[in-house]
């Protein structure tokens, strides 16, 4: 199965919007495979978002992705990239449809709450850069067979 990579963002963790965020991510029926807090560095940073280093906003969003702990969620389940990028919504909330993480809960680009992976092969780089392989968890859910078509 799939494996993707959220973090419930600076700005989530502050205003107290943690539990809804992962809220609404169970509820959708991905499967939490892991999960810590922590406060990323800037070396962390400029790792995880290696292709925006050039990007003029850059310094702008180093200074917000470091500036409180965050919380990391290694995800599971079918299509779960794609689930997860519709769950969040458009990378700028004002332009995200309600419904949405980002459309629902955030007004600015800089402060849009969550991050997830854009594809098969991001997941898997950025995962490896907040996992361990130990730290991700095989279980069953009784529940499966009512979310995931076999
Ligand atoms: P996403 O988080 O939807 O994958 P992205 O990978 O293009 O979006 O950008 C990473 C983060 O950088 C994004 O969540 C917020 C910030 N960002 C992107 N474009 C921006 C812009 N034009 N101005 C300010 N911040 C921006
Ligand atoms: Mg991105």
């Amino acid at each position: 199965m799939n494996k993707t990579l959220a973090l419930v963002k600076p700005d989530g963790v502050q205003r107290g919007l943690s539990g809804e965020i992962i809220s609404r991510i169970e509820k959708k029926g991905l499967k939490i495979v892991g999960m810590k807090m922590i406060r990323m560095d800037g070396e962390l940073a400029k790792l995880h978002y290696a292709d925006h280093v050039e990007k003029p906003f850059f310094p702008t969003l180093m200074d917000f992705i470091t500036s409180g702990p965050i919380i990391a969620l290694a995800l599971e389940g079918p299509n779960c990239v794609q689930a997860l990028r519709n769950l969040m919504g458009s990378t700028n909330p004002n332009e995200a449809t309600p419904g949405s993480i980002r459309g629902d809960l955030g007004l600015s680009v800089g402060n849009n709450l969550i991050h997830g992976s854009d594809s098969d092969e991001s997941a898997k780089r950025e995962l490896s850069i907040f996992f361990n392989e130990n730290e991700l968890f095989k279980y069953e859910r009784s529940i499966d067979g009512w979310i995931i078509e076999s």
